[in-house]
């Protein structure tokens, strides 16, 4: 029998959308980046855009374990048509604090269905969206100070989680 409700596998999967959806948007801020020589920033997409590929794979490895069934839903076009680096930057801290609101919403649900697998599970992701959001915000700050987005770009690196 599986360890897990239909509800919160249906949630679950529609986790793994939104992981996968954080990856395009990644991944098409890393292209456009790269195409306007922001190699440093393109990059730093690039790898979290890498981290949220393993994001969806640790729901998609949850739901196996406890029996249910898990799908890939349909991933909408990114944005590609990209203003600025500044754009891009605003664009990914909000959608983290988005995200971070998915996770919660998840947690609620679980509490509601009394369901205590997923605990570890679910705390993982919201420590990790703690991070998430701190590095997106800072992102946003330090391009705020440096003015010239080529420097900017030059002094971008990416601690290693
Ligand atoms: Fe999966 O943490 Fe960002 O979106």
């Amino acid at each position: 029998m599986a360890l897990i409700s239909e509800k919160f596998n249906e949630a679950l999967n529609a986790q793994i959308g939104e992981e996968l959806n954080s990856a395009y948007i990644y991944l098409s801020a890393s292209i456009w980046l790269k195409e306007h020589s922001y190699n440093k920033l393109s990059s730093w997409y690039f790898t979290q855009y890498n981290e949220e590929l393993s994001h969806a794979y640790k729901f998609i490895n949850y739901i196996i374990d406890v029996g249910g069934t898990a799908k890939i839903p349909a991933i909408p076009e990114p944005k590609s048509d990209w203003e600025s680096v500044k754009e891009i930057l605003e664009t990914g801290y909000a959608h983290e604090q988005y995200i971070t609101g998915k996770i919660h919403e998840l947690v609620t649900l679980a509490e509601e269905l009394k369901d205590y697998n997923p605990r570890e599970l679910l705390q993982w992701f919201v420590t990790e969206q703690i991070e998430e959001e701190a590095s997106a915000s800072e992102l946003v700050e330090r391009q705020a100070a440096f003015k010239n987005d080529m420097l900017f770009d030059q002094h971008t690196v990416r601690n290693e989680e």
